[in-house]
């Protein structure tokens, strides 16, 4: 509560500063301080940074080691980072001092800030909401580490081809130097793939694995700040590299290419992030050895992060089994669920423990979260992949399975398509291993992303094993963001003028967010209004100066921004979004010129990148291009409508567009959506919401009350008959629905360019239409209708902005930890003394 000068442990003036920037500028980037270009000069003012962040982090350490408090490990295959600059100088405490300190030496803070390259290590919310969980475990003091892959490159860079083509290129990240790790070439670990896997006779279930490949994991650490405090905790990144340098016998005999073919196979299993989120049609498409290299991933990180954390226990002295006391492990989805048989595999094979003993252990370890309940989305590896891979791990994901299901069958005697359901093995061909069946019955606790979503993961996905284990094991944890980068650092002004009206000392409502309620209290107060409803204008035009600088294009800012981004699929239905966009532009065009003059400013915006392989996604950008280019240019129409769509989403780019939304939409089908969090930051920034009544948007909606949200649309528990009717007995698009069927049509007859392009797309709506657009579309248009209604009445507009905000304090992502910490993982919070 008590904000103290000094707490953060920095102390410097501006010529400190200075001399470090000039000093980095010439020792460690062999340049003249007077001689930098911009880049230049974000390098010397990083490195300044970082020198204060490794005393911070070096505390931390030292006190964690000292205190040995239990601590939580978040196992994450995705850290979608961003960029680090800013956030470090705002944690400090030292963004006023740096501005200054580089103003001096001739440059402007902004501009150096711009130079940054984003850490991508991630696909979407699931990566982003492991950033923002690092950041607020640092914030308040939680001993939490963070564990994933060092990937030379990170999610792809989107480039828009002139037809409409996303294209995709490589994103080397790493090609400059990284100011934000600290390599630890002597923190390595040998990890196991292959060979075989021998059973003893001595009846003790142990086993003996050899052979195979060893490929080393060496340990990257990232530094992560806390706000206003100095705990700075560590994200620790495994890269691969070969055991031993290149083959030198082959080398010798002349094969070169053999002598360096086991080395680039090593190297091989960090090189990239794989692009697919959700939708496994990627993986069901890919070669096998595309699906051996992200098994191989998983498993490369999972050993080096477990043989890293036991160590760090066994350090301490106590005995194998005080174990769970002392560590909490957070597996980020089903990815890391190896880490269940290879903690097995340690504790029965190297520690000798019986059976009995080692799962004690692992099931007081670890906790699962889920993210998502789409079928298509859970993950199943082959049998003969894990076989070929991971012997030993394929014959105790068998006794596991064993074990279990007699216990099952004790249960539930005689029931055989229960055991059949609850399997870890799915029958077929190939046979597969379910993983979040895994991951459910090796962990204490089983928690979704929002309540509705745990609901669905209890009465769906994991129905049996409520039965089976009890409702008292699956809970739900909302998700959360951060509102240090969602809204000090991406909307500085209206985070000042919280502070000022608030009248809290200094930014301590940053770390409490529930204060924001006092703002309640000022949505009469007309001055007030004005500053807000300014701040968001500024904004805008500071979205419209981006756009011009990036793309060239002009943006009008007398305008409702309405906006879309998150990655593309088809439960999230931009499909949906970009025919309501048409249904408009026909609307708008019907009218007369004293008609469409009456009529509400709209630019509308969509950003996202689609999996690689995936044609609907892929087809659905090039139709919002298309649409853009027909409409932006159509003179009778474009003082009304805008459409753009921005290439290359990103954490960065989302800073930009967040505080700049007037109304975004969240608007999966019902039951789709695990959560969302991004919904929470355009509330966070005064945007208000137009969405479906899923995911989180249900909670977000308890919080603000109904009247400042626009919910329209089926209800989850419609959606399984819904698509019933469809398959039986379905209505022709024109009788159900007369508007979409000419939105369609106009499509189909060239409308935006070749319309035969479109069929596919258009066909998935007019065949099957599984995600439910026919059955939602006329509410979804009556919706922007009252959206377009209630923008008319600006001063009530500004209002709802205005309460939206206010009542975010549930979606701090502390919150979100602190109930990790105290329901789940028993952590204290362990201030540095
Ligand atoms: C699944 C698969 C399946 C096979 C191909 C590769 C792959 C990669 C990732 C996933 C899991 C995706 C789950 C996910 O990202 N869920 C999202 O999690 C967010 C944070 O909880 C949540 O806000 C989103 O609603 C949810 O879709």
């Amino acid at each position: 509560e008590v904000w103290k000068a000094g707490m953060r442990g920095v102390d410097k003036d501006v010529s400190d500063i200075t001399k470090s920037f000039v000093n980095h500028a010439q020792t460690s980037l062999a340049r003249q301080a007077y001689n930098l270009d911009d880049f230049g000069a974000y390098e010397a003012a990083a490195l300044a940074a970082r020198d204060d962040l490794l005393v911070n982090w070096n505390e931390t350490q030292l006190n964690y080691t000292r205190k040995n408090p239990k601590r939580a490990y978040y196992l994450s295959l995705e850290f979608l980072m961003g960029r680090t600059l800013d956030n470090a100088l705002l944690n400090l405490g030292l963004k006023g001092e740096f501005e200054e300190g580089v103003k001096k030496l001739g440059f402007n803070m902004e501009d150096l800030l711009e130079k940054e390259r984003d850490a991508a290590l991630g696909n979407g919310g699931l990566g982003r909401l492991a950033a923002c969980y690092l950041d607020s475990s640092a914030s308040q003091e939680i001993p939490v580490w963070g564990y994933g892959l060092r990937y030379q490159y990170g999610i792809f860079q989107q480039l828009i081809s002139p037809e409409g083509n996303q294209l995709e290129a490589p994103d080397p990240w790493l090609e400059h130097q990284n100011p934000w790790e600290l390599p630890r070439l002597d923190v390595t670990y040998e990890v196991r793939f292959y060979g075989h896997a021998e059973r003893s006779s001595d009846g003790s279930g142990r086993a003996n694995w050899s052979g195979g490949q060893e490929v080393m994991a060496v340990a990257y650490d990232v530094m992560i700040p806390g706000y206003n405090t100095k705990t700075t905790n560590n994200l620790r990144l495994w890269q691969s590299k070969p055991k031993r340098g290149f083959d030198l016998n082959s080398f010798n005999a002349g094969n070169y290419e053999a002598a360096v073919e086991s080395s680039n196979s090593a190297a091989a299993i960090t090189s990239v992030l794989y692009p697919n989120d959700h939708t496994s049609t990627d993986l069901a498409n890919e070669a096998t050895v595309g699906k051996e290299l992200r098994l191989k991933q998983q498993y490369f990180w999972t050993a080096a992060s477990l043989a890293d954390i036991l160590r760090r226990f066994k350090n301490t002295g106590k005995p194998i089994t005080d174990f769970p006391d002392y560590a909490a492990i957070q597996l980020n989805d089903t990815h890391p669920t190896l880490a269940i048989p290879e903690l097995m595999r340690i504790l029965i094979d190297e520690e000798e423990l019986s059976w009995n003993q080692a799962w004690q252990i692992v099931t007081n370890t670890f906790f699962y979260t889920n993210h998502t309940v789409l079928p298509e989305a859970l993950e199943k590896w082959a049998v003969p992949l894990v076989e070929h891979v991971l012997p030993r791990h394929l014959q105790i994901i068998y006794d596991i399975n064993m074990y279990f299901l007699q216990a099952v069958e004790k249960k539930f005697p005689g029931d055989r398509d229960r055991l059949a359901r609850m399997s870890l093995i799915e029958e077929g061909y190939p046979k597969q291993v379910r993983m979040a069946h895994l991951a459910c019955i090796g962990s204490r606790k089983v928690n979704g992303v929002a309540e509705l979503h745990s609901e669905l993961v209890r009465t769906t996905i994991l129905k049996d094993f409520v039965e089976f284990e009890g409702v008292s094991k699956f809970g739900n944890v909302t998700n959360g963001v951060t509102p240090r980068r969602w809204l000090d650092q991406c909307n500085h002004e209206l985070s000042d003028l919280i502070t000022k009206t608030l009248k809290i000392e200094k930014k301590v409502w940053l770390k409490d967010l529930a204060k924001l309620e006092g703002l309640l209290a000022f949505t009469e107060d007309k001055n007030f209004r004005e500053q807000w409803a300014a701040i968001k204008q500024r904004n805008k035009e500071r979205l419209a100066r981006h756009v011009q600088t990036t793309l060239g294009l002009t943006v009008r800012t007398d305008a409702m921004f309405d906006v879309q981004i998150k990655r593309l699929h088809e439960y999230k239905r931009q499909t949906l979004n970009i025919l309501g966009v048409i249904h408009r532009y026909l609307t708008l065009k019907s009218m007369t010129p004293a008609e469409r003059s009456k009529c509400n400013r709209k630019v509308v915006f969509f950003a996202g990148k689609a999996a690689p392989a995936y044609y609907i996604a892929k087809l659905t950008i090039r139709l919002i291009v298309n649409v853009a280019r027909v409409i932006n240019a159509d003179a009778d129409t474009k003082d009304f409508l805008q459409l753009y769509f921005l290439p290359d989403y990103s954490v960065s780019l989302a800073e930009v567009l967040i505080p700049a939304s007037d109304i975004s939409q969240h608007i999966s089908t019902a039951g789709t959506e695990a959560s969302g969090t991004s919904n929470m930051k355009f509330c966070l920034n005064g945007g208000l919401l137009l969405g479906t009544v899923d995911g989180a948007n249900i909670e977000i909606a308890e919080e603000v009350g109904e009247n400042n949200v626009f919910f329209f649309g089926h209800l989850t528990p419609a959606v399984e008959d819904l698509r019933y009717q469809h398959a039986y007995h379905p209505v022709p698009i024109e009788q159900k629905c007369p508007a979409l069927a000419k939105v369609l049509n106009e499509v189909s007859a060239g409308m935006f360019g070749d319309g035969g392009v479109y069929e596919p797309l258009l066909n998935t709506i007019r065949q099957g239409d599984y995600y439910l657009l026919t059955d939602d579309f006329d509410s979804y248009i009556a919706a922007l209708a009252m959206v377009d209604d209630a923008y008319l009445d600006r001063d009530e507009w500004i209002k709802k902005s205005i309460r939206t905000t206010a009542k975010m304090g549930k979606f701090s992502s502390d919150r979100a930890i602190l109930e990790y910490a105290e329901s789940y993982w028993n952590l204290e919070q362990t201030p540095v003394s």
